[in-house]
C-alpha cells in the first residue's frame, strides 16, 4: 500500500469519507485521492513524492502560482504582527480600495472568509434591500452552500449525481426559483410571471461548476434589463470567474455592470478571503448602518488580506493577463489538436485563465449539456493523465485552472501526455 492509499485509509477513521470537500474525495473518477505534500510554481507534489503539473491551482486561488515567493513573504511579515485581532485593520482598507479601483461596480465592499458566506450574505443583503422573498438561480450554477442556494446546483453535488442536498426543508427553497442557463425565453417568461417579486437573480456570469459553461450576450444583456426593469438586485457571483478570466472579472467582458458582486479565490491568493460588494445603496442596508445582519470574527484576517493584497498587487502587473491567457490558449488548441489526431470525441474551450475539457462533440451551453457528455471516457482521461503527471480535477463537472508559473514547455509537455492518453482511451 503506498502512502497516499495508507492516509486516505487513516482519514477515513476520522473525517467523513476522508475529505473535507467532498469532490477531493475522488468518488465519481475512483482510486485514491492524491495527498498533497507541497507546492510550488506550476506543481504539486504528493505523499508518494510524485510531482504533477497542476492545473486545479486550489480550485482557482493559485493564479500566481503555488506558493509564489513575494506572497509568501507578504504572509510571513503578516504573521508575526499576530495571527488575528477581531478589530479593524489599515489592510483592510487597502484591499477594499484596491477591489473598488478593479471593479468600477463595487462601491463598497464587505470581507468575509469564504465564498459561501459572500453568496449567502449578498442573498440576505437583496432580500433585506428589496423586501422581496424570490430569488432566482440557474441549473447546474453553484453559489456555495447555503440552504435556500442548494437547488440544482453544480461542483461536488453534481459530481456525486445528485444536484440537491438532503437536510433542505423544502419550505427553505419554496423561495427559489431554477432556470435553464442560457434560456432567454425561460428568463423572460419568469420575469412576466414574477418581475416585481424577485429580489434578486444569482449568476455564474461564466458557470465554472458543471465544468465551463459560458453565456450568450443575448442571455446577459436580457438579464440585465429585465432585472433593472423590476427593481431586481442582480448578483455576479464572481468567486470563481473574478480576477481570472480577466482583471475586472467577466462584468468588464460582457460590459454588464451588476448591482451587486461576489468574490472569492484569488482575492486571497490561497488564503480564506472572500468578499462581497456592489451600489452603496444596496450596500449601505448592512448592519451597523442598516438592518441587514452580517458578521464574523475572522472576516478581513490580517493573513489573509496581506496574501490577496500581494496577489491582486501582482496581478495587476504589465503582460499578465496576456502571458496567462496565451498559456490557456496554448493549451487548448494543442489538446484540442491532440484529440482530432487521434479521433477521440473531446473539445476543450476557455476564457481567460480558466478552461473546460468535454467529451462531447460540441461546447456544452447548459446543465443538459453538459450532463449528455461522455463522464466515463472523462475518467479514464483523468487517470491517463494522473499517471502522466498531470493534475486536473477529479470531476467532468469542474474547470480547470491556469497559472502564470505554467511554462509553454510545461503546456507542451501536459499535451503530448493527452495525446498518448487519447490514442490509449479511444
Ligand atoms: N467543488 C469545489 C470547487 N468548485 C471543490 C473545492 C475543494 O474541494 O477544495
Amino acid at each position: 500500500m503506498n502512502r497516499n492509499e495508507q492516509l486516505f485509509n487513516r482519514a477515513k477513521n476520522v473525517i467523513p469519507g476522508g475529505v473535507n470537500s467532498p469532490v477531493r474525495a475522488f468518488g465519481s473518477v475512483g482510486g485514491t485521492p492524491r495527498f498533497i505534500k507541497k507546492a510550488q510554481g506550476a506543481f504539486v507534489w504528493d505523499e508518494n513524492g510524485q510531482r504533477y503539473i497542476d492545473y486545479v491551482g486550489s480550485w482557482g486561488p493559485a493564479i500566481v502560482g503555488h506558493a509564489h515567493p513575494e506572497v509568501v513573504e507578504a504572509v510571513r511579515e503578516a504573521a508575526l504582527g499576530g495571527l488575528s485581532f477581531g478589530a479593524p485593520t489599515e489592510g483592510e482598507i487597502l484591499i477594499a480600495e484596491k477591489i473598488a479601483e478593479i471593479l468600477p461596480s463595487v462601491e463598497r465592499v464587505r470581507l468575509v472568509s469564504s465564498g459561501t458566506e459572500a453568496t449567502m450574505s449578498a442573498i440576505r443583503l437583496a432580500r433585506g434591500y428589496t423586501g422581496r422573498d424570490k430569488i432566482v438561480k440557474f441549473e447546474g450554477c453553484y453559489h456555495g452552500h447555503s440552504d435556500s442556494l442548494l437547488v440544482k446546483a453544480g461542483s461536488g453535488l453534481l459530481t456525486y449525481g445528485n444536484p440537491s442536498s438532503a437536510g433542505v426543508p423544502e419550505d427553505f427553497t419554496r423561495h427559489t426559483v431554477v432556470l435553464p442557463y442560457n434560456d432567454t425565453e425561460a428568463l423572460s417568461q419568469c420575469f412576466a410571471e414574477f418581475g416585481n417579486r424577485i429580489a434578486c437573480v444569482i449568476l455564474e456570469p461564466v458557470a465554472g461548476n458543471m465544468n465551463l459553461v459560458k453565456p450568450s450576450a443575448q442571455f446577459v444583456h436580457t438579464l440585465r434589463r429585465l432585472t433593472e426593469q423590476s427593481g431586481t438586485v442582480l448578483i455576479y457571483d464572481e468567486v470563481m470567474t473574478g480576477f481570472r478570466v480577466a482583471l475586472g472579472g467577466v462584468q468588464s467582458v460582457h460590459g454588464i455592470v451588476p448591482d451587486l458582486t461576489t468574490m472569492g479565490k484569488v482575492i486571497g491568493g490561497g488564503m480564506p478571503l472572500a468578499a462581497f460588494g456592489g451600489k452603496k445603496e444596496i450596500m449601505d442596508c448592512i448592519s451597523p448602518l442598516g438592518g441587514v445582519y452580517q458578521a464574523g470574527t475572522l472576516s478581513g484576517n490580517p493573513l489573509s488580506v496581506a496574501a490577496g493584497l500581494k496577489t491582486l498587487e501582482i496581478i495587476q502587473r504589465e503582460g499578465f493577463y496576456e502571458h496567462l491567457n496565451a498559456l490557456t490558449e496554448r493549451l487548448v488548441n494543442g489538446l484540442n489538436a491532440a484529440a482530432q489526431a487521434a479521433g477521440a470525441t473531446f473539445v476543450a474551450d476557455s476564457i481567460g485563465g480558466m478552461f473546460g475539457m468535454y467529451f462531447a462533440d460540441k461546447v456544452p451551453q447548459s446543465y443538459a449539456d453538459m450532463q449528455a457528455s461522455d463522464v466515463e471516457c472523462f475518467k479514464r482521461f483523468f487517470h491517463g493523465m494522473l499517471e502522466g503527471g498531470v493534475a486536473f480535477g477529479p470531476s467532468a463537472y469542474e474547470a480547470c485552472f491556469m497559472s502564470a508559473a505554467h511554462t509553454p514547455e510545461l503546456i507542451d509537455e501536459t499535451v503530448a501526455t493527452a495525446a498518448k492518453v487519447f490514442a490509449q482511451i479511444g
